[in-house]
């Protein structure tokens, strides 16, 4: 049975080593079709019924730059059958951003938890059973660098994939967002596939155009969101696409505060 993997991360999360770790010499690289945006694939060292893809390093998912629109489309439309999500683990608060994105899609997740020796010589601890219980995705500690890690998070995700093993996304948004998020998963049921929906809605819900057009929605339908999308935004007095922003940055600052204790925490004082 070959398995469709793929890579996704912050540029400098140590993609490109970790990929060369997992595909040694055999690898193809070309552009992604249309646009001059280069695409790397490769075949796993040792198994060749693994097909790994490297997506372009991005932040975020959004419809604003062509890499993040690249990467997403992949992995909406040609479904790997599990993520490796590279987490620069030194930057964590920051690479988080994609990693509740990538949760969504509806694909499972695994996350590679790389340059934890950084993090180990800086002193710093990360609670990875916490963590991975938080995010509901499996937490792999990784050195890329040093090729530590990478054979433990690809056997993970081959067990994941040969399980069936979904995972269920855990990040939740307020209450308002949530009923509003669900009145829109009712509206285009039916519309897109059932793993996918809550990617979807969220995207409906930020008015999204790019994945509008993807799905083909009818007047009537389109009017039904809307308003569901504009009572929300009257009731938190925000635009949809800053409230699911925020939303996740203070999502990610609980996680944080959960799951990672720094050694030279900022201090406040009173003088
Ligand atoms: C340079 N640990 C440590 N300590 N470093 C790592 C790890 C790890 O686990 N993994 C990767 N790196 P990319 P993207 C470099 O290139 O794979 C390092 O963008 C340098 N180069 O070696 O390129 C990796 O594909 C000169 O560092 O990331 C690389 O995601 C001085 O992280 C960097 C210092 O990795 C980015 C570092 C000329």
């Amino acid at each position: 049975m070959s398995i469709k993997i793929a890579l996704a991360g912050n540029p400098n999360s140590g993609k490109t080593t970790m990929f060369n770790d997992l595909t040694g010499s055999s690898q193809y690289v070309g552009n992604w079709p249309g646009v001059t945006v280069e695409k790397k694939e490769g075949k796993l060292k040792g198994n060749h019924d693994i097909i790994i893809q490297d997506l372009p390093g991005i932040y975020s998912l959004s419809p604003y730059s062509l890499e993040e629109v690249v990467s997403r489309n992949y992995l909406v439309n040609e479904k790997p059958d599990v993520i490796i999500d590279i987490v620069d683990a030194s930057n964590i608060e920051r690479n988080l951003y994609l990693t509740t994105q990538l949760t969504e899609i509806g694909v499972p997740v695994v996350m590679a938890l790389n340059m934890i020796d950084i993090v180990h010589k800086n002193g710093d601890v990360i609670d990875t059973g916490k963590l991975s219980k938080t995010l509901g995705c499996e937490v792999v500690e990784t050195s890329a660098l040093k090729g530590i890690g990478s054979k433990e998070v690809i056997d993970k995700a081959i067990e994941i994939v040969k399980a069936n093993k979904k995972n269920s996304p855990l990040h939740p948004f307020s209450e308002k967002i949530e009923n509003a998020l669900s009145q829109i998963e009712k509206v285009i049921s039916g519309k897109v596939d059932d793993e996918s929906k809550r990617w979807f809605s969220i995207k409906f819900f930020e008015r999204d155009e790019k994945i509008m057009e993807q799905v083909s929605l009818s007047a009537d339908i389109r009017n039904q969101i809307e308003s569901i999308v504009a009572s929300c935004e009257d009731e938190l007095d925000d635009d949809a696409e800053s409230i699911i922003t925020n939303e996740r940055y203070a999502y990610i600052a609980k996680v944080i505060d959960k799951c990672v204790s720094k050694k030279n925490k900022t201090k406040l004082t009173t003088s």
